[in-house]
C-alpha cells in the first residue's frame, strides 16, 4: 500500500530496492519550481543541496510523460529507483504534481520504520481539470496567513482552485478601490469581534503565492442577495434609501438589490470591474444563491447583467446553481450545491445551452457539515457528512439527465458560520478534503474505500508534523 491521495492512474514496479532519500540534489527547469519543490522535500526532512554527489532528484519537461496515450496537460511520470528520482511532465504543473506524489512517499521524520522511498513508477493524470475548494472568509474572518495555509493544503492534494467567498451579509472582505467606503463593512462577522479584509496588495500577493503552486484564486462577489454588507454602507441601494444594520447572525436569504434602482448597475459595474481587474485567473464568481425575496423575472435580469459585466472584463462568469434561472451563455460555469430535484430539468437545459457544471453537492462536498449529530462544529442542513460520504459519490450522476461531459469538475466548500480558528477550520477539511480530491482526480473504477481509509491513516503523521489539525473520525484506524 502506497500512502497516496489522490490515488494515481498507473502505479508499477514495486519489487525493486527502495531509495534512501536523506539528501537530494534537486534539478528543475526553472528557479520558481525549484524553490517550491525544495520546500516540499524539506518539509519531510529531506536536505536539499547543490552537491552533484547527492542523490539526484531531476525534474524534466518531457511531452512523452504520463499514462500511455494521455494528452492531459497535467500528466506526469514519477520514477523512483535506488539511484534517485526522475520526474517528467509536459508542463511545470505536472512536475509539481510529481513532487507532491514523491513527498507523500517520503516518511516524515520521527515516523517509525526505515526512512526510505519505495521503488515505484507512477504515470498519472487527473480526471477533471477543475478541482477546488470554496472557502468563506466572511462569516468568520480568516486573513492572509490562514489563506496561505489553505493554499498549501489544497495544493497538497493537487487541487488547482481556491475560490474565496469575499462578500456576504456579515462583512466585506476585499478592498474595492472605486468604492473605498465598503471598508466600513469589513470589521464585522458572525458573533462579533474584530474582523478585517484583504487589501489590493494582500490579494495580489496571495495570488502570486498560489500561482507558484499552480493554484488559481477565484474571487466571489455575491449578488443580488447576501448583500447586507453593501447596503449597510450604501443606503441608496435599498428600497427605502436607508442603510441597513450590520448583521452578525447566520440566517440567509433576507438581503437583496433592486434591479430597477438607478444606484444598482453603477454599483455592480464598479465592484465587478474592480474585482475582475485585480484577478489574474480567468474567472469571477458572481454568486446568485439564496435570494429568497425576489421574483424569477427580476433575478434573471441580474444574472444577465452580472454575466455581461464579467465578460466585458474578459473573464468567465460563475454562478451558484440558481444562475440556471437566468439566461445562460455557452461557457458559463454553474456551481451545483443544493440537492433540489425540482430544479434538475433547468440544470439539464442550461447544460444543453452550453453551461458547464462544478459539482459541490452539499451532502458530500460541504465540509462545514457536521460529521455526525454529536460533532460540535458545523451545520447540518445538508445532513451529516462523514468521511465516507465525502468519498462515495460520482459527479456525473448527481443531477439526473445531465450530460456527463458538461461536468467541468468538483469543488469542496467550507462555510465558516461555526468555525473561528485555523484548527477548527482544518479539522473540518481534514480528512474529508482528501476524499473530495480523490473524487475529482481518480477515475471511478480505481477508487476503493478500504484502500482510501488506509491511505488516509498513513497521511496522519505528515499532518501532525505539519501542524494540520484533523478530525479523528472512527471510520479510519488512525496510527
Ligand atoms: C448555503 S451554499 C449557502 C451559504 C451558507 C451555507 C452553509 C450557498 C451557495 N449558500 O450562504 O453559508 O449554506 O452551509
Amino acid at each position: 500500500m502506497l500512502p497516496l491521495i489522490p490515488w494515481p492512474t498507473v502505479v508499477e514496479g514495486q519489487d525493486a530496492a527502495p531509495l534512501a532519500l536523506d539528501v537530494a540534489h534537486l534539478v528543475a527547469p526553472d528557479a520558481a519550481l525549484a524553490s517550491v519543490a525544495a520546500e516540499q522535500l524539506t518539509a519531510v526532512g529531506v536536505r536539499v543541496v547543490t552537491d552533484d554527489d547527492a542523490t539526484p532528484v531531476v525534474l524534466r519537461l518531457d511531452a512523452a510523460a504520463g499514462p500511455h496515450g494521455s494528452d492531459n496537460p497535467e500528466r506526469y511520470t514519477l520514477r523512483v529507483t535506488m539511484a534517485g528520482v526522475e520526474a517528467t511532465a509536459p508542463e511545470p504543473v505536472g512536475l509539481l504534481h510529481a513532487v507532491r506524489t514523491l513527498r507523500q512517499l517520503v516518511p516524515v521524520p520521527g515516523d517509525p520504520g526505515p526512512r526510505e522511498v519505495p521503488a515505484v513508477v507512477v504515470h498519472d493524470a487527473p480526471r477533471y481539470r477543475w478541482r477546488g475548494l470554496s472557502f468563506d472568509v466572511v462569516r468568520h474572518w480568516f486573513g492572509p496567513d490562514d489563506i496561505r495555509a489553505v493554499v498549501d493544503l489544497v495544493a497538497a492534494f493537487k487541487l488547482r482552485v481556491l475560490h474565496l467567498h469575499l462578500t456576504d451579509d456579515q462583512g466585506w472582505r476585499i478592498e474595492t478601490p472605486s468604492r473605498p467606503e465598503l471598508e466600513k463593512a469589513s470589521d464585522s462577522q458572525v458573533g462579533g469581534g474584530t474582523a478585517g479584509f484583504l487589501t489590493v496588495d494582500d490579494f495580489r500577493e496571495l495570488q502570486e503565492y498560489a500561482a507558484t503552486r499552480f493554484v488559481t484564486i477565484v474571487p466571489e462577489f455575491d449578488m443580488p442577495g447576501h448583500i447586507n454588507a453593501a447596503t449597510q454602507v450604501y443606503g441608496a441601494l435599498t428600497k427605502d434609501g436607508l442603510p441597513t444594520e450590520a448583521y452578525e447572525g447566520i440566517e440567509v436569504g433576507f438581503s437583496r438589490l433592486w434591479f430597477d434602482n438607478p444606484a444598482t448597475e453603477p454599483f455592480l459595474r464598479d465592484v465587478i470591474g474592480d474585482v475582475a481587474g485585480m484577478t489574474r485567473g480567468d474567472w469571477v464568481h458572481v454568486g446568485g444563491d439564496e435570494v429568497h425575496t425576489m421574483e424569477v423575472e427580476e433575478f434573471a435580469k441580474f444574472v444577465e447583467l452580472a454575466a455581461r459585466i464579467v465578460r466585458e472584463h474578459g473573464k468567465t462568469p460563475i454562478f451558484w446553481q440558481e444562475g440556471a434561472r437566468g439566461p445562460v451563455e455557452p461557457g458559463t460555469l454553474l456551481q451545483y450545491w443544493e440537492p433540489k430535484g425540482e430544479e434538475f430539468d433547468r440544470f439539464v437545459a442550461a447544460a444543453h445551452a452550453g453551461a458547464r457544471f462544478i459539482m459541490s453537492p452539499g451532502d458530500h462536498a460541504y465540509l462545514d457539515m457536521k460529521y455526525t449529530p454529536e460533532h460540535e462544529l458545523g451545520l447540518h442542513w445538508a445532513g451529516y457528512v462523514e468521511l465516507r460520504d465525502s468519498y462515495d459519490w460520482e459527479p456525473t450522476t448527481v443531477i439526473d439527465g445531465l450530460p456527463a461531459d458538461s461536468v467541468e469538475g468538483v469543488e469542496a466548500a467550507v462555510w465558516t458560520e461555526t468555525l473561528t480558528t485555523r484548527d477548527e477550520l482544518f479539522s473540518m477539511l481534514l480528512p474529508r478534503l482528501g476524499a473530495v480530491a480523490e473524487v475529482a482526480w481518480t477515475a471511478p473504477e480505481r477508487k476503493d474505500w478500504d484502500a482510501f481509509r488506509a491511505r488516509t491513516a498513513a497521511q496522519a503523521p505528515a499532518w501532525r508534523a505539519g501542524g494540520w489539525a484533523f478530525h479523528e473520525t472512527p471510520q479510519v484506524d488512525w496510527p
